[in-house]
């Protein structure tokens, strides 16, 4: 497969994240500070082979910023234990269970855990095995969230934060869907669309990405896209986090789906690309405050 434009961005970042993240190689304990330290450079290349050296037999993977789940309900798996999900390579695995689980517990219980990964090999060993959303059932979702974080409100991950959403009419847009959520699934993994999480934290302690998860939904008339945050501006005076929200937003319409900046999408059956807090969500009605990019 040939990437391109956002995608290949995207797949870039998440592969210099994950060698961003290996730790220096020094075996040799009894190296004194300052000493140089002799490396046998061709028994090392000998040793590692990557996926680009060695498609079939490569032996060192490159890891994420984090540990990934993807999820997946369709009218097909509400009600049963072993769905026909569309990812026969993967076989349903349990949920694990977590305080936001039993809050969400009506909600959760058709939404099958599929598997989790934490390298880019194994996202694209995932994504080359399952349905594209293009191909699913109408009502079908996928979720793509953090390792321990479900795709639920109540989640204490997501229970403060809301969500970046585009709906697209399916007619217009069924040719191009699948590669909006790849160029989605790769933003996340690759953590692109909140850069804080590359900037040094001087507690030593990893900081924390704003973004929990993404989704892609199928319904009858159209698609949808949202990308979840940890947090949500409560107020018109919470400057910093609404900048870093919209940040996210922009990032999320230009890089990653292609459009620009300004470019008015809502039209029958699409919106523009707009954030709603989950407890606005909730609310069903009432006054929401929405932004939008
Ligand atoms: P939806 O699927 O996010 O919206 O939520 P959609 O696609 O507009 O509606 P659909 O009927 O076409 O699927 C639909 C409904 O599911 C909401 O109104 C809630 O009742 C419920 N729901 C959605 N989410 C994301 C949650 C959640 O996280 N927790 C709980 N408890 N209910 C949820």
């Amino acid at each position: 497969m040939t990437l391109s434009g956002p995608a290949l961005t995207a797949s870039r970042a998440a592969l210099s994240a994950a060698l961003a993240e290996q730790p220096p190689v020094n075996d040799d304990e009894s190296l004194e500070p300052g000493e140089i330290q002799e490396v046998d450079m061709q028994s090392q290349a000998e040793t590692i082979r990557t996926v680009f050296n060695d498609p079939t037999n490569f032996n060192v993977k490159h890891p994420l910023y984090s540990p990934w789940t993807l999820w997946f309900d369709s009218p097909q798996t509400k009600g049963r234990n072993m769905p026909q999900t569309p990812i026969s390579a993967f076989p349903q695995t349990p949920v694990p269970q977590t305080p936001g689980v039993a809050a969400a517990q009506g909600w959760m219980e058709d939404i099958k855990r599929v598997i989790s990964f934490d390298s880019v090999e194994e996202f694209w060993g995932l994504y080359n095995n399952i349905v594209p959303p293009s191909q699913l059932p109408q009502k079908a979702n996928y979720y793509l969230f953090k390792e321990g974080i479900i795709p639920a409100w109540e989640d204490e991950a997501n229970k403060n934060g809301g969500k970046w959403s585009i709906q697209l009419p399916k007619d217009k847009n069924r040719a191009h869907v699948d590669k909006m959520w790849l160029y989605t699934m790769l933003a996340a993994i690759g953590e692109t669309f909140d850069p804080s999480l590359t900037q040094a934290d001087p507690s030593g302690s990893p900081p924390n990405s704003l973004i929990t998860g993404v989704i892609v939904s199928t319904r009858p008339q159209f698609y949808r896209l949202s990308i979840w945050t940890r947090l949500a501006p409560s107020s018109a005076e919470d400057d910093k986090l609404r900048e870093r929200i919209e940040g996210v937003g922009k990032h999320f319409k230009m890089s990653v789906l292609g459009f620009s900046e300004g470019q008015k999408l809502a039209g029958p059956l699409a919106t523009e690309v707009e954030f709603l807090s989950h407890k606005d969500s909730e609310k069903k009605g009432g006054k929401a405050r929405k932004i939008i990019v």
